[in-house]
């Protein structure tokens, strides 16, 4: 009787072993049969109610079957363990040969690029770099350039006034201010090129921005001429635009300069012949210039019988989009990639 469930026990329990697909099935399978609860483990404590004279030969069989229950399972365990190593292998795998993945390196915003070259096209003649503050005082946006309270040049320039009432601190409308700041902290000679941000109370359209970019030069030396402003704006938009180009000079009204001009450089699409970018005049508005005027010498403390000098500013959005045909200066600051990746 005894010997009948033991060997259907161990019967059943080598086919389960044997069907067992995973290592996880063999183990629960080994818990249900050699467990504290488990089927054989139940029927070696059975043998306690057997007859005296039965029980040394139903221990020894039941020792013999729970002996090859084990030695399957771990034969079945080694084979599964195996098979399973080898499966996840193959399956996580790396294929080496596949391409990369090319990672996404970005670049300087176009801005950027270009007040680079500018600026480095000055670096060449020679000229220091100065940067200043972007919230300024009246004093040096307006006043000492030679635009006092009231003067009619300054509803071009309306700004933003961040404390109207206390010392008139506001957003910069050009970078001149850092160039009154350097003349007033140092003595001529001076060769000078002034990037930076600037602030307009201008409503945004396809070519203005309450914000942009401008970069301006200032020269203070003992007999400079308009001679030497034109040289130098010929070897800056030949540098920038191409030797071919030809310059114009516009009279033109500053209140910080005097005289003061416009430059045009000969259209950079048609070369002059008159396109639609150029709107058939053939010339392109690039930039403004001047002789300083002796009145901001005077507010800085430069002595105007002695000193003379240029200067000259630049919108960086507007050459950026003349030289890489750009249409709307807001294109700018959309920040949209699929725009800014294209230079
Ligand atoms: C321009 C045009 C003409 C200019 C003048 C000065 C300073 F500080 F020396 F007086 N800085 N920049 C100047 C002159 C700027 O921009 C269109």
């Amino acid at each position: 009787m005894f010997k009948d469930k033991l060997e259907k026990l161990k019967s059943k329990s080598i086919a389960a072993i044997a069907a067992a697909g995973s290592t996880q099935t063999l183990e629960s399978l080994r818990v249900n049969l050699l467990g504290r609860k488990g089927e054989l483990t139940q029927l070696l404590k059975s043998i306690g109610t057997l007859a005296t004279a039965e029980r040394p030969e139903a221990g020894k069989l039941a020792n013999e079957t729970r002996q090859a229950i084990e030695a399957d399972l771990s034969r079945r365990q080694a084979e599964l363990s195996t098979a399973e190593r080898a499966e996840q292998l193959s399956s996580e795998s790396l294929d080496i040969t596949l391409p990369g993945r090319k990672p996404q390196v970005g670049h300087g915003h176009l801005l950027t690029q270009v007040i680079n070259d500018i600026v480095r096209i000055f670096a060449g003649l020679g000229y220091k770099i100065a940067e200043g503050l972007e919230a300024e005082l009246d004093w040096y946006n307006f006043e000492a350039l030679n635009m006092p309270p009231d003067h009619p040049a300054r509803s071009l320039q309306d700004t933003f006034y961040l404390k109207k009432n206390k010392d008139d601190v506001l957003l910069r409308t050009h970078t001149s201010p850092v160039q009154i700041r350097i003349m007033e902290e140092q003595s001529p000679p001076l060769y000078i090129i002034c990037p930076g941000r600037v602030y307009r109370r201008d409503v945004a359209d396809p070519s203005h921005s309450p914000m942009f970019h401008q970069v301006e030069g200032l020269v203070v030396d003992k007999g400079i001429t308009f001679a030497d402003l034109r040289g130098t704006l010929e070897s800056f938009v030949h540098q920038m635009f191409g030797a071919d180009r030809r310059v114009r000079l516009r009279p033109h009204f500053f209140a910080f300069t005097e005289p003061s001009a416009e430059v045009d450089v000969s259209c950079i699409v048609c070369g002059g012949n008159g396109c639609r970018v150029c709107g058939g005049n053939g010339w392109l508005e690039i930039l403004g210039c001047g002789m300083v005027d002796p009145n901001v010498f005077n507010n800085v403390g430069y002595d105007p019988e002695t000193h003379v000098g240029f200067a000259f500013g630049m919108g960086v959005e507007r050459i950026a989009m003349l030289k890489y045909g750009i249409n709307d200066i807001r294109s700018f600051f959309e920040n949209d990639i699929r725009f800014l990746e294209q230079f």
